[in-house]
């Protein structure tokens, strides 16, 4: 009999990437979307488009994580063999700005399904969607499992409420129960408004001449950049384990912002010059043309500076490791955004 399993947060980033990973290990795949006043599924079109995923095998639900009825009433109609809770409002930033909400839905969303989980006859296995913001101000170098935890924003605390409900849940109810500790991965697939995908889209049309200037926050922080492809495939096998346990994923490596956009702007042959000191540094095109500028309110009051993971225990236990580096992640973000800009000659 095929698996079910039932995905919470499907119409993100890994939701897209996931779906269609279960479905090619042939999984029933039960999703669940928010209701929204234009179409939120876009991610998902060519899984309606793929003969693989006929209706029967895709299916979508309305639901919210700020709702507990309709969490509870998700997992009783579906009875899912795996549930994979991605939803969240995932932006750092914003999470400044709707602490409240952001708690609503990243801390108590989670600790919803573990509830119905314990309320249900069936062992349904859980996957949380944590994350390296919850190590914020790192306590050592690079991030393990073992390393303490201190999160800097409304968003990593409400993640870490989850990282814990999740233990907890495990040792006290016997939930086979598992934590991700994903570092950032990023797609062609990444919200608009996270930063690789925004310089890598800017950059883009700059160089095509279809938008003037880059506003940037900090671009002195450091982050460990992976594919979301890679990730989900991590997410997959800590639910396939005898035992359940919680897992760092990252790619090991560690790159400024600033570094990042030097890397895209090699693979673009645009050549940026930076001139300037802290809020006054600027990116310069080769005529000189001023491309990119820090803009204060890109800003979060607390930051994380540096963050580097090791995937030592997902290699041995999970036998996983990633299969992209930084230049094909971002060789796979600039074809895309390429292929999406209109009416302009895209050979670089
Ligand atoms: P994403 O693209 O922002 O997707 C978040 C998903 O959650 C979307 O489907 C969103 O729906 C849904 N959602 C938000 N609030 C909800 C609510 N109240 N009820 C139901 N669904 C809700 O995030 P992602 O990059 O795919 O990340 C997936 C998960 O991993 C998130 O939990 C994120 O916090 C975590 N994470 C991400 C990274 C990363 O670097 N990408 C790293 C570590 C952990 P809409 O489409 O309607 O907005
Ligand atoms: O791309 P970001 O917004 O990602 P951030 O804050 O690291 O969070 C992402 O990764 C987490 C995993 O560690 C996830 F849990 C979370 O859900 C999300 O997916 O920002 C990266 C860095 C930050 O230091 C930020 O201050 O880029 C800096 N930055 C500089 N200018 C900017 C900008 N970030 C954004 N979003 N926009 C800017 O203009």
């Amino acid at each position: 009999m095929k698996k079910k399993a039932l995905i919470f947060g499907v119409t993100g980033q890994d939701g897209a990437y996931l779906s269609k990973f279960l479905l090619k290990k042939n999984y029933i795949v039960h999703g669940v979307k928010r209701r929204s006043s234009s179409f939120n599924t876009s991610r998902l079109d060519d899984i309606y488009k793929d003969p693989i995923s006929t209706k029967t095998n895709f299916i979508l639900h309305f639901g919210d994580m700020t709702d507990t009825q309709s969490v509870n009433n998700l997992i009783n109609k579906i009875n899912p063999d795996e549930i994979y809770n991605l939803a969240a409002q995932s932006h750092v930033k914003v999470s400044f700005e709707i602490p409240e909400y952001t708690s609503n839905a990243d801390a108590l969303g989670s600790l919803r399904i573990l509830e119905a989980i314990v309320n249900s006859k069936k062992k349904i296995k859980f996957y949380q969607a944590g994350t390296s913001e919850m190590y914020g101000k790192v306590m050592e170098r690079p991030q393990t499992e073992k390393t303490p935890f201190y999160p800097r924003s409304p968003y990593g605390v409400a993640k870490l409420y989850s990282h814990w409900m999740t233990v907890n849940y495990r040792e006290a109810y016997g939930v086979f129960a598992c934590n991700g500790i994903l570092f950032n991965h990023e797609s062609p697939l990444r919200g608009e408004t996270f930063v690789t995908k925004k310089i890598i889209k800017a950059l883009c049309k700059i160089k095509f001449k279809k938008q003037e200037k880059l506003y940037l926050g900090n671009i002195y922080s450091k982050r460990d950049w992976g594919h979301a492809e890679d990730y989900v495939e991590a997410m997959w096998k800590m639910l396939q384990l005898k035992t359940p346990d919680d897992f760092v994923i990252c790619s090991g490596k560690q790159y400024s912002i600033k570094q990042f956009i030097n890397l895209v702007s090699l693979q673009l042959n645009f050549p940026i010059k930076w001139k300037g000191k802290g809020i006054n540094e600027k990116g310069y095109d080769k005529n000189n043309k001023c491309i990119i500028e820090i803009n204060k309110k890109y800003f979060r009051p607390s930051e994380v500076d540096s963050l580097i993971g090791s995937y030592k225990k997902a290699k041995k236990i999970l036998k996983w490791s990633p299969r992209h580096n930084i230049k094909s992640l971002i060789k796979d973000m600039i074809n895309y955004e390429l292929k999406h800009i209109d009416n302009v000659n895209k050979k670089i």
